[in-house]
């Protein structure tokens, strides 16, 4: 299966250099030329779990000489996910599938529109990927990854099976799942607590829980979320404080994604978590006060950057 890995972030990185090392046929798709060639000319620093940092030579490309792919990864920031869909049809072997391993909703939609549903699979990843620079990426946490058909999808239990055994085969553990949507509010849960909150407190994920007055606004921002799911008739049968007890355990030492944004100057998801959730509340009728104002504070901390002192 040829794959292409779309984003090369944290956790694109990360999944590009894991496919490659186990002799999956995997390329890594980066919409600036010049940092595709000097990435594969130098390869990607990669720090595993265990073990010593070594370089890894992926083929990094531009999305005009990576395709065909028979399997495109999306793993873009959720703002750039219209710009990523546009790359799809280029890149894309016919019949190919498009599997999303982003934060977030919104981004199926977004894909749909360009690439239509039926080949669309949604992932959720639990994996803990740091890029502390270009050409540098730290395994940072153990995580499953599942993936399973989008609503609308028309993919055969065996493509599936094989698109998780490539992820398998790479060191990454991978389930099918057929209730991909109710995976995607159960790490939604996990995003809207942690990213914003790591993310103003500048701290790893592992600290969180120390914290008890941002603990418990973490948890009020999950129950607010599990509150939204099931007002749109998606049960998400976790207990939230146990479920982000575990993952902060994790990845203790990861620095969230959104740290990472606000870390490297970078737009946040906080859109597509803490926003979407707190849109689709105020729809439904369901007060989501913790999740609007995380989203407004982090967007002031955006808008704050070049005042800081
Ligand atoms: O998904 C993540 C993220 O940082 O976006 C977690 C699971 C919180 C790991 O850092």
């Amino acid at each position: 299966m040829r794959i292409a890995v779309l984003g090369p972030g944290a956790l694109g990185s990360l999944v590009a250099v894991q496919l490659h090392e186990a002799g999956r046929e995997v390329v890594l798709v980066d919409h600036r030329p010049e940092r595709a060639a000097r990435l594969t000319r130098e390869g990607l620093l990669f720090r595993p779990l265990e073990g010593e940092a070594r370089r890894v030579q992926v083929p990094v490309r531009p999305a005009s000489e990576a395709g065909p792919a028979d399997l495109v990864v999306v793993t873009v920031k959720a703002p750039a996910t219209a710009a990523a869909a546009r790359l799809l049809p280029g890149l894309l072997a016919p019949g190919g599938l498009i599997l999303t391993l982003q934060n977030g909703l919104g981004n199926l939609e977004r894909l749909a529109e360009v690439a239509g549903r039926e080949r669309l699979l949604a992932g959720v990843s639990f994996l803990g990927a740091t890029r502390p620079r270009e050409g540098e990426v730290i395994h940072a946490g153990r995580g499953f990854t599942y993936i399973g058909p989008a609503p609308g999808a028309r993919v055969s239990p065996e493509e599936l099976r094989a698109v998780a055994a490539e992820f398998r085969q790479a060191g990454l553990p991978c389930e099918v799942r057929l209730d991909i949507e109710a995976m995607l509010w159960e790490k939604l849960l996990v995003n809207v607590a942690v990213n914003p909150l790591t993310a103003l407190l500048r701290v790893p994920n592992g600290v969180l829980p120390e914290l008890p007055p941002a603990w418990e606004v973490a948890l009020a921002a999950a129950r607010e979320a599990q509150a939204v799911a099931s007002a749109q008739g998606l049960e998400v049968a976790v207990d939230p404080e146990a479920r982000l007890r575990e993952v902060c355990a994790a990845t203790a030492a990861n620095l969230s994604s959104m740290l990472q944004d606000v870390l490297a100057g970078r737009e946040t998801e906080i859109a597509a978590l803490n926003g979407e959730v707190a849109a689709r509340g105020a729809r439904l009728g369901v007060p989501t006060p913790v999740n609007a104002l995380l989203t407004r504070l982090i967007q002031a901390l955006t808008l704050a950057r070049p005042y800081q002192v």
